[in-house]
């Protein structure tokens, strides 16, 4: 079973960057063997008007772990650095989504693989797509770079670093 596993990982409260370090941190004791991180992008919120995120997508390897407790894993980590369940689509201290897991497809509540939103995320296109532009969500489909391109030109304010 191929066991490579996507996290999106996004923060717009409070000091971002190290929100960002400390999930990294928890992620590799306790989910992600063999963990490579994106560089971490600013990009403007979607959603209701909030503060600029910092995202960053990483990959890693799951050995024990399967989808759901993986996502069960992801929800502690979020509750543990504080994450308070406000506003659908509202700020937040800290917020990991599961990309993708292998190839599983699964479309069922609490959790739907691969991620129906990645699509349309240029927060998550865009981190992603400079850690392994070539990689393909299924076999035989679009790259992350060509999915990247397929939204188009971001306006140039969207990357701040
Ligand atoms: N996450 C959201 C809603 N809007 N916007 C940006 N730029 N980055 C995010 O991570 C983000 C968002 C819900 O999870
Ligand atoms: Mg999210
Ligand atoms: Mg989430």
């Amino acid at each position: 079973m191929d066991r490579g596993v996507r996290l999106a990982l996004g923060s717009n409260i409070g000091d971002r960057e190290s929100h960002l370090a400390a999930a990294r941190d928890q992620i590799a004791d306790r989910i992600l063997n063999e963990m490579e991180c994106s560089p971490i992008l600013e990009t403007e919120a979607v959603g209701p008007p909030q503060g600029h995120y910092l995202n960053q997508v990483v990959r890693g390897i799951s050995r024990h772990l399967d989808p759901l407790r993986l996502l069960e894993e992801c929800l502690q980590i979020e509750t543990r650095l504080g994450r308070v369940r406000h506003l659908k689509w509202g700020p937040r201290v800290i917020d990991i989504d599961l990309l993708t897991f292998g190839s599983t497809e699964r479309d069922q509540q609490p959790l739907t693989l691969p991620h129906p939103r990645i699509l349309e995320r240029f927060f998550v296109l865009a981190p992603w797509a400079q850690l392994e532009p070539e990689f393909q969500i299924s076999r035989g489909g679009k790259t992350i770079k060509e999915l990247l391109g397929q939204l188009g030109h971001p306006s140039p304010n969207e990357v701040f670093r």
